[in-house]
């Protein structure tokens, strides 16, 4: 098999799960990191004009959550019933319904808006995550074992830890979060790839 092709601009945001599987996997991948604004020729390659895009001998997909699914199927980690899958997947698609209030709060003209993300969007969502975590166990939240879910929802904290304007604190009083993010984050090889990892604004 020729080396898979990973096509996302040089930034986290909607590309850094998959990054974090193939590192969990070991797995070797061109990560091309591509300028800003997408070049027309890329643009003209994918599926639906927009990346991630990913690419190897077997399949091209957009859309990032169905490259994670396929990375983390690979390993094992995408669920072994149709229950489990499920359940994976509601957590996977959870970070996007806050990068997009994110997104749009974030600016210098926008302090208000970037305030009520912090202190009320986010909080809400991290009151049910914690409650839904402290009833799994605390370690892992889909049935006592690593997943795909676990990985997304590292880097959706993560995300916070790593955004200017101190938006950790919106993690403040959710211990068993914060708890989670450095468990899952000591993993070896995540220890590694955060270490070594571009640091990029997004
Ligand atoms: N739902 C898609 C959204 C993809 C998306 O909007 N990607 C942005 C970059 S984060 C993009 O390609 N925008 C087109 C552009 O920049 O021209 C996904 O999750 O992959």
């Amino acid at each position: 098999m020729t080396i898979p092709t990973y096509n996302y601009f040089d930034g986290r945001s909607r590309g850094e799960v998959s990054r974090l599987l193939f590192a969990y996997g070991g797995t070797k991948y061109v990560d091309t990191r591509d300028p800003f604004p997408m070049q027309d020729a890329l643009r003209e390659k994918t599926p639906f004009g927009q990346v991630p895009y990913y690419v190897d001998d077997e399949v091209q997909i957009a859309q990032s959550v169905a490259i994670e699914f396929y990375l983390a199927d690979k390993l094992g980690l995408a669920g072994s019933t149709t229950a489990e899958r499920a359940q994976i997947l509601q957590y996977t698609l959870l970070p996007n319904d806050l990068y997009g209030p994110y997104f749009q709060a974030f600016g210098p003209q926008n302090q208000e808006a970037l305030k009520k993300f912090a202190t009320e969007t986010a909080p809400r969502l991290f009151t049910k995550l914690e409650a839904l975590l402290v009833k799994a166990g605390g370690k892992h939240l889909v049935n006592n074992k690593l997943s795909w879910a676990d990985i997304s929802i590292f880097n959706l904290l993560d995300f916070f830890h790593q955004q200017p304007g101190n938006l950790v604190e919106a993690l403040n009083g959710f211990p068993v979060l914060l708890a989670f993010h450095k468990q899952i984050g000591s993993i070896p090889q995540f220890v590694e790839y955060l270490n070594n990892r571009p640091k990029t604004m997004f």
